[in-house]
């Protein structure tokens, strides 16, 4: 760690962001740590780990303040620290109306178009500025001890850039915005729009997944503050400030997924976990990972499911469809109602079709079409999943990315399978010999799960083989490279890499 501090001290990496890559629990007496689950910290702690520094967020595990010395820092991962995590504590308050209010109940889904979904409130403005005051206080106070580069990470700390600003005019600062932009249609239903975008344009460098998200930011940029957009160098600018803007399509750790997969351990996993889902060999496997999410289109593909299961009756009893889905931000109503209803629609699914006689199965009794698996699993049956899936299936309504989609390409070591990815999710810009599917149409799903299962053995290799080779030259490390020069942090492209 030390080295990696000493190689990047000319600007010492300070991340930001709500959620904290590594939270610690009291279970039985005994204080245990976990890495916390989602997409941000998937992507950015294997970066965090590569080049060290210091991530700033949220210390939301219980038992977190029993492990922070006096600068309010833990050095992790806790078995084998290669950088430093600093916690902010936050108020009831600003937990409620910020964290769960404004960002998780205004800005996710304004920024998803579920519009409907949007349930605002003026307090939650109040405590939402209140949040990113509070992460402001320690980012200058980290600022204080040490110079850094500060990288802000998404829609929970859209005012902290324009708070820092505030106080340190000349502090470079960027922001990686992880979900989608909406245009200027639906972002002009919030309220405080001008605000937000004011914060977002005092960034030196802001990015988006992907140049559609891009696209609408610099439209809302222009509409509702006049933004000026000097397109030939990527530059909005406002009073008087350049940001640059571009999109950087964020990864995985390619290396390590691919490695993971074909484990001794991940290959065991596999036979255990074809038996516990399915009973006979020749049944074919679908599979879905998500946080349950209503983004996440999970319904949607449920009903896909069972049209599947309509349209195409000979796969009674030779196709399961295995979802695990993890349970996320249980403290707001619209996602417990969303769990509920996804399991009532999987019980419904099974019940309907395990009352229908499957000629083609001899086990026709013990099969079901859906196996739901609720809960988090580790990373390994995580690999086990994806590696012996026929077909993954992501169905997001909207996306920013959807890491999902990569890991399932990523563990495809036997090159056997068939991805099918939303056209809404970022993912789909890249993988394009996935099959693309529209979350909206269910029989155009099902009619592409068919396709997927029916694609011959040549097809499915050729098409899993040129997305891993794209996967393996832009992966996590190629991204965090590529965001470190646009950052000035790292020597432009044709000098030679820091390591
Ligand atoms: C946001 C954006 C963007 C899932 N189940 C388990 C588990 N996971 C991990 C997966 C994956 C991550 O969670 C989910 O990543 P996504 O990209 O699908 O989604 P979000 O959490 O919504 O992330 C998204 C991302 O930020 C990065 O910019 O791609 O668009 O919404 O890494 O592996 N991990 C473990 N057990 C599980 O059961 N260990």
């Amino acid at each position: 760690a030390a080295q990696r501090e000493s190689d990047l001290s000319l600007a010492r990496l300070i991340i930001v962001s709500n959620r904290e890559p590594y939270e610690h629990r009291l279970v039985k007496n005994h204080l245990i740590w976990e890495r916390t689950s989602g997409g941000l910290v998937s992507a950015l702690d294997p970066m965090m780990r590569r080049l060290g520094g210091t991530w700033i967020a949220w210390g939301s595990g219980k038992a977190d303040r029993d492990v922070v010395d006096q600068d309010m820092t833990v050095e992790v991962p806790p078995d084998a620290p290669t950088y430093r995590l600093r916690r902010v504590w936050l108020e009831s308050g600003e937990i409620k109306g910020g964290y769960q209010g404004y960002a998780n109940q205004v800005l996710w889904p304004l920024c998803h178009l579920t519009l409907d979904r949007v349930d605002y409130r003026k307090l939650y403005w109040h405590a939402y500025q209140a949040m990113n005051a509070r992460f402001a206080e320690v980012v200058l106070g980290e600022l204080q001890m040490k110079p850094g580069f500060v990288w802000v990470h998404d829609f929970h700390l859209a005012l902290l850039p324009g708070m820092v600003k505030a106080s340190l005019p000349k502090q470079p600062v960027a922001m990686f915005w992880h979900i989608p932009w909406p245009g200027p249609d639906a972002f002009r239903i919030l309220p405080e729009r001008r605000e937000v975008l004011e914060s977002l344009l005092t960034c030196d460098l802001l990015m988006f997944q992907t140049q559609s998200f891009l696209h609408c930011f610099v439209e809302c940029a222009k509409e509702f503050l006049g933004a000026d957009l000097h397109a030939d160098d990527g530059h909005l600018e406002y009073k008087g400030h350049a940001t640059r803007v571009v999109s950087r399509p964020i990864s995985i750790g390619f290396q390590t997924w691919s490695e993971r997969a074909q484990s001794p351990q991940v290959t065991r996993s596999m036979d255990v976990l074809r038996n516990l889902h399915v009973f006979q060999p020749e049944v074919r496997i679908g599979l879905g990972v998500d946080r349950l999410d209503y983004t996440k289109g999970l319904l949607k593909r449920l009903w896909a499911i069972d049209a599947f299961f309509q349209q195409f009756p000979q796969y009674r009893g030779r196709f399961t469809f295995i979802q695990i889905a993890v349970p996320t931000r249980g403290d707001v109503e619209a996602y417990r109602r969303y769990r509920e209803l996804i399991r009532e629609t999987v019980n419904d699914i099974n019940m309907r079709y395990s009352s229908i006689s499957n000629p083609g199965s001899s086990h026709a009794s013990r099969w079901r079409p859906v196996e739901f698996r609720e809960g988090r699993i580790g990373l390994d049956t995580l690999a086990a999943y994806y590696r012996m899936a026929d077909l993954a299936l992501v169905s997001s309504v909207y996306d920013g990315m959807n890491l999902v989609a990569k890991e399932y390409v990523a563990s495809q070591v036997d090159e056997k399978g068939v991805l099918l990815v939303s056209h809404m999710a970022g993912a789909a810009e890249e993988m394009t010999d996935a099959l693309v599917i529209n979350p909206y149409d269910p029989e155009g799903v099902a009619e592409s799960i068919r396709q997927a299962l029916e694609m011959p053995l040549q097809e499915r290799r050729e098409r899993m083989h040129r997305m891993r080779s794209y996967l393996a030259a832009h992966d996590i490390r190629a991204w965090a490279d590529e965001c470190l020069r646009d950052a000035g942090i790292l020597p432009p492209h044709d000098s030679p890499s820091f390591e």
